[in-house]
């Protein structure tokens, strides 16, 4: 009792609670061997649901815990990332669920080699369902580039930040248990790179022929996948435009993506007024 009540006393050294994160990615058991993509998709759902005309939503309030918000069909299968997370709350008890859900966006990007992303402490969690938002916040992989507007303009987003973003998508995979989709969008999908722009304007994408919803397979290997959502930035003029010049420029992806993600991350987040920002070191391997 008494060492508990010493160590929550104590501030709190956000790069321990880096290192615990980065110790609990790898897993040879789980996907690809990482739990750094679904991770990533936790951040980014956590956040993803802001809506800047109202301030609602955003990263603060960690409310995916309640009912209704757990069981959107958006975020099924998040439930793997939040209780992998839930040992490094109970080490750690003074974050909250909202900023340790975001650092963990930030952890597994920069351990999958991804860009260093600043980071603020600051978010409170909320005590009860009343802040969830409503589904269909996040967008829908079905559909194409006027939905893909639609739903990041409303998170305060512009075309080049939303192509940024969609990046994201060199990680991970597609689960049918999860969103009906199926596979990976990379060859190295424990790898965060270039490799999803690259890939969208080097292959010829085709129709995956099976019962579940529609997708694209490559033509050449079959094992790579993209979602109607993916294809939407190369079939739309200004989106791609954005799509080559980060295919062709790793360097310059990896800055914009930085500053999207700690933008997204930031989303309607009433930081105090003395939030130091800070960035991290990759932890040692
Ligand atoms: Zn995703 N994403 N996403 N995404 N996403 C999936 C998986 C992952 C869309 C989408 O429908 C889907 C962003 C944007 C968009 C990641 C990160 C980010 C899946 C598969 C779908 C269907 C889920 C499953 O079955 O497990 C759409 C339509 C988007 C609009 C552009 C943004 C922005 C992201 C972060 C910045 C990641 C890392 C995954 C892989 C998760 C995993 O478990 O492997």
């Amino acid at each position: 009792m008494r060492a508990d009540a010493a160590r929550a006393a104590k501030p709190l050294n956000y790069q321990e609670v880096y290192n615990a994160i980065a110790e609990a990615l790898d897993n040879s058991d789980y996907d690809d061997g990482s739990y750094g993509p679904v991770l990533v998709r936790l951040a980014w759902h956590a956040a993803g649901t802001y809506d800047k005309n109202t301030g609602t939503g955003g990263s603060n309030g960690a409310t995916m815990r309640f009912n209704p918000e757990s069981a959107h069909g958006a975020n099924a299968g998040l439930s793997v990332a939040r209780d992998l997370l839930e040992p490094i709350k109970k080490r750690f008890p003074q974050i909250s669920y909202s900023d340790l859900w975001s650092l963990a966006g930030v952890v597994a990007i920069q351990e999958m080699g991804g860009p260093t992303i600043p980071w603020r402490p600051g978010r409170k969690d909320a005590d009860t369902s009343a802040a969830c938002t409503p589904d269909g916040r996040l967008p829908d992989a079905s559909q194409a580039h006027d939905h893909l507007r639609n739903i990041f303009y409303r998170m305060g987003f512009n075309d080049q930040e939303i192509v940024a973003l969609a990046g994201a998508h060199a990680l991970g995979r597609c689960h049918t248990d999860r969103s009906g989709y199926e596979g990976p969008w990379t060859f190295s999908p424990t790898t965060f790179s270039n490799s999803y722009f690259k890939l969208l304007l080097s292959e010829r994408w085709v129709d995956k022929k099976w019962s579940g919803p529609k997708q694209a397979v490559d033509k050449a290997t079959g094992s790579l996948m993209m979602l109607p959502a993916d294809l939407a930035l190369i079939n739309d003029r200004v989106f791609k435009k954005h799509v080559a010049e980060y295919a062709k420029d790793e360097n310059k992806f990896f800055a914009d993506f930085a500053a999207a993600f700690k933008k997204l991350e930031e989303l309607g987040v009433p930081f105090p007024e003395n939030a130091p920002t800070l960035t991290f070191n990759r932890a040692a391997a």
